[in-house]
């Protein structure tokens, strides 16, 4: 629905409770929607760790809502994970695997018809005013070999459409398609953080009063290369590097073949690493201050109070640990992601640290607009999980997979297929080359050393029991073990 037909449908419920279009705004203002706004914000390659430069983003989301400790995608990827905050679904069940077609990407994600229900379309339905500012799917914007190729195409849901287009990748410029119209910037006049910051704060000024809007405010940051703003290029310069004990990895001897291959970091390998480190946390700062601007708008507009913001991330990233860098990888820095959550009768200054997904954002987003999700919908509304008394009893377990296909890049082609178990104790992971791992998190929470050789058969055999029905888990499909009960092992 667009806006301009809302607003009319609004004058009409207005006439026929007896007012009239004239009447002071108070008039209307009494018949507005009751229903929250809902601010999603996914920054792009995000680390949980990464949250502790990011003051703005802290003050406002963390100590004014709820930090969720333990939050995971459950495919660290860019693409197969926004697929799943899409339509709230593990990797097995919506089929894009990775990045590019044509095991993945857009092309994948539209090709399977996958657009025609998603956390747009179901809230748009509902009435919400729902727009797009940022990322929408790796490879939109590029044709299927992967050129440039604008589009001004605008997936079903969206009454606004503010969408990146191809590759992040151009020093000089970007093109963005504005509602159907492709616009191009030039770097050297706008930092692309500043404009969707500015594009989503002009929304926000725009429906303000009206019907609650769903916002997916997607910036690129502080994704690869990280470009940052003029004002933020002389700082952290001198920021080290985190070492974690897992970092560098001395003895890989426990690990599976594809980590065995990789030699050491060598010291130029550490300070390229070093210089990412960097140019992401500059990245970052733009978001920083793109949330900060935003809760001042929701403020001024007096919709500060009716609006649930969550900041999270599509996956994290390795720079270092087990000797590794980019993502799609079982251990924990990929597919931890941070999660921050303010709102009505949210919380505030808590943490939780019950397992929350990237498949959850779809059933949370749906049950804030009073809408029941479809079906295929894996995951869970994480509203229980925001009031002051959670239930004691949540998912256990939760399923983390790995597809790789020729198409992909080399960092995550060369992982063999695998998937893996996360308790809240142990991760369990196996792979098609039959390699096994298998970590006690509670004694090696760095996982350094595979105990699947010295585990006992009944804690090994527990888990594979648990993997099976969780990797085959659906909801759709009678035949099959719904993910829910998967992961609760009930
Ligand atoms: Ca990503
Ligand atoms: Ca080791």
């Amino acid at each position: 629905m667009k806006r301009t037909f809302r607003y009319a449908a609004l004058l009409a419920l207005v006439a026929v409770m007896g007012m009239t279009a004239s009447q002071p705004e108070s008039g209307l203002a009494q018949t507005a929607d009751p229903r929250p706004n809902i601010l999603f914000i996914l920054a792009d390659d995000l680390r949980a760790s990464d949250l502790r430069y990011m003051p703005n983003t802290r003050n406002l989301m963390a100590d004014q809502g709820t930090e969720f400790t333990k939050a995971w995608v459950t495919r660290s990827l860019c693409c197969p994970s926004r697929a799943t905050t899409f339509r709230g679904q593990y990797a097995h069940n919506h089929h894009v695997w990775v990045n590019v077609p044509p095991s993945g990407g857009f092309w994948k994600f539209y090709d399977s018809g996958l657009e025609s229900s998603t956390v747009a379309t179901w809230l748009d339905k509902a009435g919400y005013q729902t727009v797009l500012i940022g990322k929408y799917l790796n490879r939109y914007g590029l044709n299927r070999s992967g050129g440039y190729a604008p589009t001004t195409y605008v997936p079903p849901g969206w009454d606004e459409w503010h969408a990146w287009e191809g590759d992040y990748n151009s020093d000089t410029r970007y093109d963005i398609n504005n509602n159907g119209d492709i616009d191009t910037y030039l770097r050297s006049d706008v930092h692309d953080t500043d404009l969707h910051a500015d594009t989503a704060e002009n929304f926000i000024r725009s429906t303000a009063g009206g019907a609650p809007f769903f916002m997916h405010l997607s910036p690129n940051a502080p994704h690869a290369p990280s470009y940052s703003a003029p004002e933020h290029a002389g700082m952290f310069t001198g920021t080290a590097l985190p070492r974690p004990s897992s970092f560098n990895e001395a003895d890989v001897s426990d690990k599976p073949a594809w980590v065995r291959s990789k030699p050491l970091l060598t010291s130029a390998k550490i300070s390229g690493l070093t210089n990412s480190y960097r140019k992401r946390l500059r990245a970052l700062q733009s978001v920083d201050e793109m949330v900060l601007g935003l809760v001042h708008t929701l403020q001024d507009t007096g919709e500060l109070s009716n609006t649930f913001i969550v900041f999270t991330s599509d996956n994290g990233v390795y720079l270092g640990e087990h000797r590794l860098e980019a993502k799609a990888a079982a251990y924990n820095a990929a597919p931890r992601i941070p999660l921050l959550i303010r709102g009505p009768g949210v919380p505030q200054g808590v943490g939780r640290s019950q397992m929350a997904l990237n498949n959850d954002f779809a059933p949370t987003l749906a049950s804030w607009a009073g809408v029941t999700p479809p079906d295929f919908v894996d995951g869970r509304s994480l509203e229980p999980l925001l009031t002051s008394s959670p239930p004691t009893s949540w998912r256990s377990a939760f399923l983390v997979e790995h597809r790789r296909s020729p198409e992909e890049y080399a960092n995550v082609r060369t992982i063999p297929n695998y998937s893996a178990i996360r308790t809240g104790r142990y991760n369990y992971v196996e792979y098609e080359t039959c390699e096994r791992e298998l970590y006690d998190l509670n004694a090696d929470p760095a996982e350094l050393t595979n105990i699947y050789n010295s585990a006992s058969q009944t804690l090994i055999s527990n888990l594979q029991t648990r993997l099976v029905a969780l990797k085959s888990c659906a909801k759709a499909d009678t035949s099959a073990t719904s993910c829910k009960t998967a992961e609760d092992g009930k």
